[in-house]
């Protein structure tokens, strides 16, 4: 079965690996392509730092923090600790020294002139991921905020420093119209059996990632079915900030809400996972063209991530 997914970071990842684990267990062979946002993507310290690719790559690759959902298990910090009385670049920014060494090799690999796709392969390679993990795009985006007041910061000092509190006024992709699908994203597409947007978050994460001019419209003609997961539960986001990115757009902070606007604004959208407390917007999907199903939606461990991947798989393949 070839699956192609949108991931974001963590909320994107647990899903993934849910999906895997459920491949696995139900006999399933699942030629899985994620294609990774890239718009947190930022050079700090000289190194070029991926969050959602990396948060991906150490899920799949069984070395994640379970407790933080990024970054190494069994992390130390003797880079960061030695970094902050020196009081250069983003002390609230923690980059742990086996992590470090992954933004070494990859900086490396790209000044050495590969592009990032291959950069990522290199890297995944270490991993042997049950996933194929392509960045959305080989060209540089990045995600900035503008506050109410029109100052202008990147995306990750606004959700790490400010924790999302400082009211956003827009969010701008920079360079996006300039980025073009990374090698390997629309041939996925094209070939897919389904299509699935993880719970990840629809403005920074999956917004992004539709964003790259090509990418949306590859979704919209190709012949598989899109189905989604809510990554709202009766009425916030399960882990996060999400509410804060969606009201910059307007979009109600519900699970009907994401799914509608995945319909309006992108042209998308067949099947949507609602958690079973919103069981109430069925109807409303219904009328929306949209074929909706409620389930447990808490990732609160693999196998029950497991049963909402099959959940997904079976809605989509129903369709
Ligand atoms: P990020 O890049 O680390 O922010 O990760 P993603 O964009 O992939 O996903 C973040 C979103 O995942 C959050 O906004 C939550 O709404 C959603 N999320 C996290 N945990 C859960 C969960 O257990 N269930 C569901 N349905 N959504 C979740
Ligand atoms: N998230 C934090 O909340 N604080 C951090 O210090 C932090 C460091 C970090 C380092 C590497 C990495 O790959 C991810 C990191 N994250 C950190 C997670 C992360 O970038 C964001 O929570 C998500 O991208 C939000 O979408
Ligand atoms: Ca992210």
């Amino acid at each position: 079965l070839r699956i192609v997914a949108l991931s974001g970071g963590v909320g994107g990842a647990r899903f993934l690996r849910g999906l895997v684990a459920w491949g696995a267990t139900a006999g399933v062979p699942l030629d899985v392509t994620v294609i990774a946002n890239t718009g947190d993507d930022m050079r700090l310290h000289g190194l070029q730092i991926c969050p959602d690719l990396d948060t991906v790559m150490y899920t799949l690759g069984g070395v994640i923090s379970e407790a933080q959902g990024w970054g190494r298990e069994d992390e130390r910090f003797t880079v960061a600790e030695e970094l902050r009385p020196y009081g250069v670049g983003w002390e609230w920014f923690t980059l742990g020294d086996r992590d470090i060494a992954t933004h070494l090799a990859r900086t490396s690999l790209l000044d050495a002139g590969q592009p990032l796709s291959a950069a990522t392969a290199r890297l995944a390679a270490r991993w042997d991921l049950p996933v194929t993990l392509l960045p959305m795009s080989d060209q540089p985006v990045e995600t900035h905020v503008e506050l109410s007041g029109g100052e202008v910061m990147h995306f990750e000092e606004w959700w790490v420093r400010t924790r999302a509190a400082a009211p956003a006024r827009r969010f701008v992709q920079v360079r996006v119209d300039e980025a073009a699908p990374a090698p390997g994203v629309l041939d996925a597409i094209a070939g897919a059996d389904l299509v699935l947007l993880p719970p990840s978050n629809p403005v920074v994460s999956v917004g992004t990632i539709l964003g790259v001019p090509g990418i949306a419209d590859a979704l919209r003609s190709a012949a598989a079915p899109l189905v989604g997961v809510s990554p709202i539960i009766g009425g916030a986001a399960v882990r996060g900030m999400a509410e804060a990115c969606l009201a910059t757009l307007g979009v109600p902070a519900t699970a009907a809400g994401v799914a509608l606007d995945y319909r309006s604004r992108h042209g998308l959208l067949d099947g949507w996972l609602v958690d079973d407390a919103d069981a109430g917007a069925l109807d409303e999907l219904a009328s929306a063209g949209v074929a909706g199903l409620a389930r447990p939606l808490w990732m609160t461990d693999v196998d029950t991530t497991a049963a909402i991947a099959a959940a997904a798989v079976e809605l989509g393949l129903s369709l």
